[in-house]
């Protein structure tokens, strides 16, 4: 399939405005490299370690009564146009949904679930005076329910986090999620749900997998963390290692939320193009035995909220 034009837009516009270093580190290129990068990548990959050394966070006065809050942007690029997302910057909630592309095959819209769940926890989240109590499993529990009611066709995976006060709850049901990062380093992280290799647990209005399947949990964060949630998309195609790298960079360089999303999809998008080993690849090995190249072509959802007072 060809790069859609609103795709290829925003690569050209991640690839020109990617910090030369960070495009040399991680090797973000959408068409070839100079003879010389390969050369300059290792003295550039020794001068992004010391500038994050550098800019390695203090650990900060914390004010315990002062809650924290995310400042989150979202970049998506899209393959199949069936993940659907939303951010709620003044309530601090964040979802994501992937909608199953075994339904396009049958001549379903594989992005109707995933839409309808988005738009029904965005509208109750829209409803909310900020500063409502928000459980993330509540929230996706009746999202999903009025889905079921309005008899929505296909399936969908899907993650809804909040913050509320000082902690992150999340909830999430099959391979959409996220991770929380602290200095650079991932602290806490989603595990896929997979009833088999590449069929994620998926929310339907008569599967087998429930919301009551739905992982659920809470972290107290910090300031200066950082959260990244996405669909497979991301994490089948980036490993745990360079999502470390890339907000550890982001940090350093001091990128904005929408820029290191653009970075990390843009990433994600040429990992899924290459014959590289990915988490993909790796997960297949592991689970079938069977052996395939390089990542998994699929809509892109990167989100990053980085976490203030
Ligand atoms: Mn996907």
């Amino acid at each position: 399939m060809e790069t859609p034009p609103q795709v290829r837009k925003i690569l050209e516009k991640i690839a020109a405005s990617t910090p030369e270093p960070l495009r040399l580190a991680m090797r973000i290129h959408f068409g070839s490299l100079p003879a010389s990068a390969a050369f300059a990548r290792q003295d550039v990959r020794w001068y992004l370690a010391a500038l994050t050394r550098i800019y390695e966070p203090e650990d900060l006065m914390e004010f315990e009564e002062i809650p924290l809050r995310m400042e989150s942007a979202a970049c998506y690029l899209l393959e199949h146009d069936e993940d659907a997302h939303f951010i709620n910057a003044a309530s601090n909630v964040i979802g994501v949904a992937d909608g199953v592309g075994a339904c396009r095959e049958k001549g379903v819209d594989a992005a109707a679930f995933s839409r309808k769940i988005m738009e029904n926890a965005r509208a109750e989240v829209a409803s909310c005076t900020p500063g409502t109590h928000l459980c993330p499993y509540g929230l996706l529990e009746r999202a999903y329910l009025r889905a079921v009611a309005a008899r929505t066709p296909a399936a969908s995976t899907a993650v809804i986090l909040s913050l509320e006060g000082r902690f992150l709850k999340w909830a999430y049901v099959g391979d959409s999620g996220f991770a929380v990062l602290r200095r650079g380093k991932i602290i806490q992280r989603s595990q896929p749900q997979q009833n088999y290799f590449n069929c994620p647990y998926q929310l339907s209005s008569n599967g087998v997998n429930k919301v009551s399947d739905a992982a659920v949990g809470e972290i107290r964060l910090k300031v200066g963390d950082v959260v990244l949630v996405g669909s497979d998309g991301l994490f089948d195609n980036v490993f745990d290692s360079a999502l470390e790298q890339f907000v550890q960079m982001g940090a350093a360089l001091k990128l904005s939320a929408h820029f290191l999303a653009s970075v990390i999809a843009g990433f994600a998008y040429k990992k899924a193009r290459s014959s590289q080993e990915s988490p993909f690849s790796v997960d297949c090995r592991e689970r079938t035995g069977v052996t395939i190249n390089g990542g998994k072509k699929d809509d892109i959802t990167v989100i990053v909220g980085y976490v203030v007072e």
